[in-house]
């Protein structure tokens, strides 16, 4: 396949409701969209980059730049034959995982069209539905955030995640347990502890969790190893596992147990799937993480967590759960059993909204003929 045109989209999406992390609260989701022209076709790519560096260091500034000057210049008027190719180009460019990941995406979705099948076969997905929960941000008070998690309970999800942070933590995890009695539950730190805090995560050993996702340094695995070896509580690396060499080395000095595998932060699905693989050698369960993205994301997460691995829910809502709004169609539901059904027609599956994203789109960049 030649690829002819690149044309970067960034948008700006207003959240359904503020999501509330220890690094912060966000009310709007901006986001860049990687549009590839090539053969006649169109494939879309979300890119997950941040507003400022928080969660990771890239934002929507650098992805801009690294896509825009180096990735697709590196692939216009180039014949591309599969994905391993864009990762082969792509291979001594360091760092900048979530740029990379939303052009690789972008020709997977060309990839499955042209083979007439959906992502997620072409990539060995072995389910329909994938098991979700959701993953509720910090309010301000408890009863506002039990209220909060109520309603997604309601609403029939069958995992919460709930988010903590020094002085919102062992009283927060405890009330949620009181009330909810049997439900899948986990916590997410995003790295705002370290190890002197490790009697905090004994008291939570407790509480019956279902995983503690990233509870110190966002780089590090050897205080995450000595943290697993004082915990019962399978510790779940998020943002310490770039890539499939990453997740290697955490395994292998027992800094976790769970995995949560995000295609943006480990640089792409090609990488995604091989840490998938990695991990089920292993015999270690991994779920697929989420960052608030749109249709176009939401389903190549879906499709990567119907491979036969994830066997823990994923950070997967209902699109409702995010925006009013999306940009691409059709939108996700809930089902029934706390799943949501894998698009199954050729390519991803969305179609992105022309008007809908004229609506929220803050810039245009073509790289390419266009
Ligand atoms: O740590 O998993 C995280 C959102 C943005 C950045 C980091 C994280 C998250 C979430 C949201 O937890 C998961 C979702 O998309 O529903
Ligand atoms: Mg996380």
């Amino acid at each position: 396949m030649r690829i002819e045109a690149i044309t970067l989209h960034h948008i700006d999406m207003p959240l359904v409701a503020p999501f509330e992390t220890s690094f912060g609260r966000e009310t709007h989701r901006p986001c860049i969209l990687v549009e590839m022209h090539a053969d006649g076709r169109t494939g879309w790519g979300e890119c997950v980059a941040g507003a400022g560096p928080w969660y990771a260091y890239e934002t929507i500034g650098t992805a801009w730049h690294i896509i825009g000057e180096f990735l697709a210049p590196m692939l216009i008027d180039q014949d591309i034959d599969s994905p391993n190719a864009i990762v082969e180009r792509f291979a001594h460019v360091r760092g900048h995982p979530m740029a990379r990941a939303a052009v690789e995406a972008a020709f997977w979705d060309i990839f499955a069209q042209v083979h007439g099948v959906s992502l997620a076969r072409l990539i060995g997905a072995t389910r329909q539905r994938v098991s979700v929960g959701v993953s509720v941000g910090i309010e301000p008070t408890l009863a506002a955030q039990l209220e909060r998690i109520a309603q997604f309970v309601e609403a029939g999800y069958a995992r919460i995640k709930l988010k903590i942070k020094p002085g919102w933590d062992v009283a927060v995890v405890r009330a949620v347990r009181e009330r909810w009695p049997d439900i899948a539950l986990q916590v997410d730190a995003n790295s705002a502890y370290t190890l002197a805090d490790a009697p905090m995560f004994r008291e939570l050993d407790e509480m019956n969790l279902l995983l503690i996702e990233q509870p110190l340094h966002h780089e590090d695995i050897v205080d995450h190893a000595r943290l697993q070896s004082q915990v019962r509580t399978p510790i779940c690396l998020d943002e310490s596992i770039h890539s499939p060499d990453h997740a290697r080395w955490a395994l292998d000095i027992d800094a976790c147990r769970v995995i949560n595998i995000k295609i943006g932060r480990v640089g792409g699905l090609t990488a995604a799937r091989q840490i998938h693989d990695l991990c089920a050698s292993r015999g270690v369960p991994v779920w697929c993480g989420g960052m608030l993205e749109t249709n176009v994301g939401r389903a190549v997460n879906l499709a990567l967590a119907a491979l036969p691995n994830f066997t823990l829910p994923g950070d997967i809502s209902a699109s409702a759960r995010y925006y009013h709004h999306d940009i691409a169609t059709p939108d996700f539901v809930l089902n029934d059993d706390s799943t949501i059904t894998v698009p199954d027609t050729p390519g991803t599956g969305v179609a992105v909204l022309p008007e809908r994203l004229r609506a929220v789109q803050v810039r245009e960049m073509t790289i390419g003929k266009g």
